[in-house]
């Protein structure tokens, strides 16, 4: 058996505003020529398929026609999965009736202990979930409430989670898990290795390699690196097809190729080539702005992030509008200004130490370059009072 592992399409995302959406249809032509060709018996999408809870009707469509293509035309089964950032409830609409059609899509826990049979394998579709989620899903199996009540990490409920689905491990066949978590080799903190900012719920929380111990093969969305892998050989993200940000530019993005046989689990990377690709530059003016330089880039072709080191910003006009005119989109602006400790540095150093309202106007001055007025300044003090209220 051969499947395709994807994850974190994130239809409808945008990058500071840019819209995400051409590059992400371009992508889906790949991936779907890369299913041909390979000739996989499934695509595994593990979670985040849409960028939030309520998509665009942009993303909507979009997904529509991916989802249609891969599995109506080509006939693809499709082993998915909700991530963090879906809504499961309404990723959940239709389910049985797509599963008829062998689109195979999980978003609440109670449904993960079940697993798609083939005849050699069992697939077991693992949504994201939180431990609150947990909570309630054993209690109404009529767990006691003692032991519902120690429950207070993703780490505990998964303990249950895993041991609930391996009572129903067929000892004939192999074992695979779709899941969408943060899983570290030993506790490592997932911060440092992803772009990924999530919520605190679930999202900080991390779950250990040895957690999945009984499965051959894990197929992980969440982080969007694939060079965040756990476990090289058994525990791999796919990592998102597509940039999403700066930090990502250098990365070569693509899906593995999961093989299954009777004794091995196997995996081959298959490159993706960005349409429009994310460059991250970083350098000072002079170079930037001298021909030499600049005619070596993808200039017009590609997105650019551009950090200007050793900058001084009072000797500039209109910065963003000259970089745009020779390189084309100017996604991301930034500025190394080695003449005086920038709010970025000095709010990093402080941080922990400066009031919200504080934090604020270092925010603003790194982009503006100027302090909040009065007025702002009021503004932000209002809002800061009346959240606090609210969460007291
Ligand atoms: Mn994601």
């Amino acid at each position: 058996m051969k499947l395709l592992h994807t994850a974190d399409w994130h239809i409808g995302r945008t990058l500071n505003g840019f819209s995400l959406l051409d590059e992400q249809q371009a992508i889906f032509q790949q991936i779907l020529q890369i299913a041909e060709t390979e000739q996989v018996d499934g695509i595994v999408i593990a979670g985040d398929i849409y960028d939030r809870g309520v998509p665009s009707t942009s993303a909507v469509t979009a997904l529509n026609q991916m989802l249609t293509s891969l599995n109506l035309e080509h006939h693809f089964p499709i082993y998915a999965v909700s991530g963090n950032h879906d809504s499961a409830e309404r990723l959940n609409y239709g389910r049985d009736w797509l599963a008829t059609q062998g689109f195979h899509l999980n978003t609440r826990l109670a449904d993960a202990f079940q697993p798609i049979e083939t005849p050699t394998t069992q697939i077991f579709l693992l949504p994201f979930f939180d431990p609150m989620d947990a909570r309630a899903y054993y209690a109404k199996q009529g767990v006691d409430e003692e032991t519902v009540k120690a429950i207070h990490s993703i780490s505990d409920a998964m303990v249950r989670v895993v041991a609930d689905m391996q009572a129903h491990f067929d000892p004939d066949k192999r074992h695979l898990l779709v899941t969408h978590f943060a899983v570290t080799p030993s506790g490592a903190n997932p911060e440092e290795l992803t772009s990924e900012t999530t919520s605190k719920v679930g999202g900080l929380a991390t779950l250990s390699t040895q957690q999945f111990n009984c499965f051959d093969y894990v197929m992980l969305g969440h982080i969007h690196t694939r060079n965040a892998s756990p476990d090289r050989e058994r525990m791999r993200y796919a990592g998102s097809p597509v940039k999403f940000n700066v930090k990502e530019a250098n990365e070569q993005k693509g899906v593995d190729i999961v093989t299954i046989t009777a004794d091995q689990v196997t995996h081959t990377f298959k490159p993706l080539q960005p349409q429009t690709d994310l460059v991250a530059l970083k350098a000072p003016w002079e170079q930037l702005t001298d021909p030499d330089f600049y005619d070596q880039q993808p200039r017009k072709q590609a997105w650019f992030a551009i950090t200007i080191q050793d900058f001084d910003r009072s000797q500039h006009l209109n910065v963003r509008a000259q970089l745009q005119k020779i390189y084309g989109t100017v996604v991301e602006l930034d500025y190394e200004d080695h003449h005086r400790p920038t709010a970025t540095s000095r709010a990093r150093r402080q941080i922990a130490t400066l009031s919200p309202d504080e934090i604020v106007n270092a925010f603003f001055e790194t982009v503006t370059g100027k302090d909040l007025s009065a007025e702002q300044a009021q503004l932000v003090d209002q809002i800061f009072t009346k959240l606090s209220k609210e969460h007291a």
